[in-house]
């Protein structure tokens, strides 16, 4: 093993989602390891603000409107990204939704929206890619997936259906095309302070911390919440050269979360 096989020079890396959370953090430590950044958004505000994110870092990345679920679209996308800038190495399944809403509650078109992000979406963006990774005789495909993967809570039923889906796809791509050098697994985050989980850490109106936040701490070994930072690291080992063996493997990065039973009550 040499240490530039944790490097990703010369590797074109799609990160769906990444104008800011957990998506451009991904992406931002692709770029200092070595790799061309494009990401994609639904709305071009997004897509303008992550670009004027990643120039601030020094970051020249290539961004488009693209809806995940729109498989018209995506394709479209693969296409011009081929043309305009390379094929593509690395995929980073990363946007994504969720819904906390009791089961009962929720309606079945608020089920589906989910389930189309979380699971249609990565399906979608990986049968775009994987065609020209064959070509080129390898290819790399991470999957966000969840503690949720693994674990139910109330309200997210969509969420985790979707992200134990996802866990499947990944299993599935990964037996599906392994046998043409493309590795396809998923990094599994705990519980991340982005935007997507703020509702849980809101500051009570007595000041104190959200009830949910208290929770996650008491069940986290590290007993903090992790930061996207924390993932930046996993996903460059499963993009690089340096994980060509592994394959089908569910990353989880929650700081020991799953492996707790969680601190007795006081
Ligand atoms: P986030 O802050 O909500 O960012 C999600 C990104 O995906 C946003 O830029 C969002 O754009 C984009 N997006 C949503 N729907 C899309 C679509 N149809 N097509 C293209 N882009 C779309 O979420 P995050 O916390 O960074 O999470 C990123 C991924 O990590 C998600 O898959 C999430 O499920 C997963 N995850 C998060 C945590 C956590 O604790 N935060 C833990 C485990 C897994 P808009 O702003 O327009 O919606
Ligand atoms: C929730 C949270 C979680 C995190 C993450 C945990 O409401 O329980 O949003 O689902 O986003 O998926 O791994």
């Amino acid at each position: 093993m040499e240490m530039n096989d944790f490097r990703l020079d010369g590797k074109i890396a799609l990160v769906t989602g990444a104008s800011y959370g957990i998506g451009f953090a991904i992406a931002t430590a692709f770029a200092k390891a070595g790799a061309t950044i494009v990401f994609n958004d639904i709305k071009q505000e997004l897509v303008d603000k992550g670009l004027a994110s990643y120039k601030e870092l020094g970051i020249k990345a290539y961004g488009f409107v693209c809806d995940v679920t729109n498989e018209e679209a995506v394709t479209n996308l693969v296409k011009e990204i081929e043309e305009k800038i390379g094929t593509i190495d690395i995929l980073v399944n990363n946007a994504g939704i969720i819904k906390r809403i009791p089961m009962i509650e929720m309606s079945a078109k608020d089920f589906r929206q989910v389930i189309d992000i979380d699971l249609n979406g990565p399906f979608i963006c990986s049968k775009a890619v994987i065609p020209s990774m064959i070509k080129k005789g390898h290819g790399k495909i991470i999957n966000i997936c969840s503690m949720m993967s693994e674990l139910g809570r109330e309200t997210v039923s969509a969420y985790a259906a979707a992200k134990g889906g996802l866990k499947m796809l990944t299993k599935n791509i990964a037996s599906e095309y392994g046998k043409y050098n493309i590795q396809c697994n998923g990094i599994g985050p705990g519980y991340i302070a982005t935007p997507q989980t703020a509702p849980l850490r809101e500051i009570q109106p007595d000041g104190s911390r959200h009830p949910f936040d208290s929770f996650i701490i008491a069940k986290t070994p590290a007993e903090r919440w992790g930061n996207a930072e924390d993932l930046q690291g996993p996903a460059v080992f499963l993009a690089s050269d340096a994980s060509n063996f592994v394959n089908g493997h569910i990353l989880y990065v929650d700081g020991g979360i799953l492996a707790y039973i969680g601190k007795q009550p006081q």
